[in-house]
């Protein structure tokens, strides 16, 4: 009761499965009871980050709010998740000191940016190839893979439902019934 859950803090390029993985976990966590909050980059810049865009100050603002928001819903014991594309080490110092370390779990979405591009699901890259978006992650602004993460999850080197289970069995191992 009244107990702190984990933030589980998911890393990585537009394209790599972020918030697909997310969703499947949460609902895989569902299934097995657990209460749980998802916040996905995409879906807050259109609410709380409305307006932010994607400048290093903006990003920095974005993952912020998100830290703090995140600490509120574990701290009333959900299960939280979050998908942003968390693209400098800075920043995602920033996310662990304000969650708190002993509540903050980063998870890696590896996959190489060349694979990102292929899959190109939202046709963005191509438009930042263009021109028509600026700073975009691995193209025109800095994506710093982590160095340290606590789980690493390469997208490219398996199929979903594998990187699924990996991320499941991660999550599992870390959290009480
Ligand atoms: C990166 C961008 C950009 C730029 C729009 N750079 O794959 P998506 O489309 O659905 O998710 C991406 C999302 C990234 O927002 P985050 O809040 O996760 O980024 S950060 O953590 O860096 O603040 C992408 C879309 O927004 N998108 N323009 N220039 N991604």
């Amino acid at each position: 009761l009244g107990q702190t859950a984990k933030v589980f803090w998911m890393v990585g390029l537009s394209g790599s499965g972020k918030s697909t993985l997310a969703r499947a976990l949460e609902n895989a966590l569902f299934e097995k009871g657990f209460k749980t909050m998802l916040l996905d980059g995409d879906n807050l810049r259109t609410g709380i980050n409305n307006n932010l865009g994607f400048s290093q100050e903006d990003r920095t603002e974005n993952i912020r709010r998100a830290a703090e928001v995140s600490k509120l819903f574990a701290s009333s014991g959900l299960v939280t998740i979050c998908s942003l594309i968390s693209p400098t080490e800075k920043i995602r110092k920033m996310a662990k000191e304000i969650i708190g370390q002993d509540t903050f779990e980063e998870v890696f979405i590896e996959c190489p940016i060349e694979v990102c591009e292929q899959r190109d699901v939202k046709g963005l890259y191509a438009k930042a190839r263009k021109g028509e978006i600026k700073d975009f992650t691995g193209i025109s602004s800095p994506f710093e893979a982590p160095t340290d993460a606590d789980i690493v999850v390469n997208t490219a080197a398996h199929e979903l439902n594998e990187s699924l289970d990996l991320l499941v069995n991660y999550v599992l191992g870390k959290i009480q019934p």
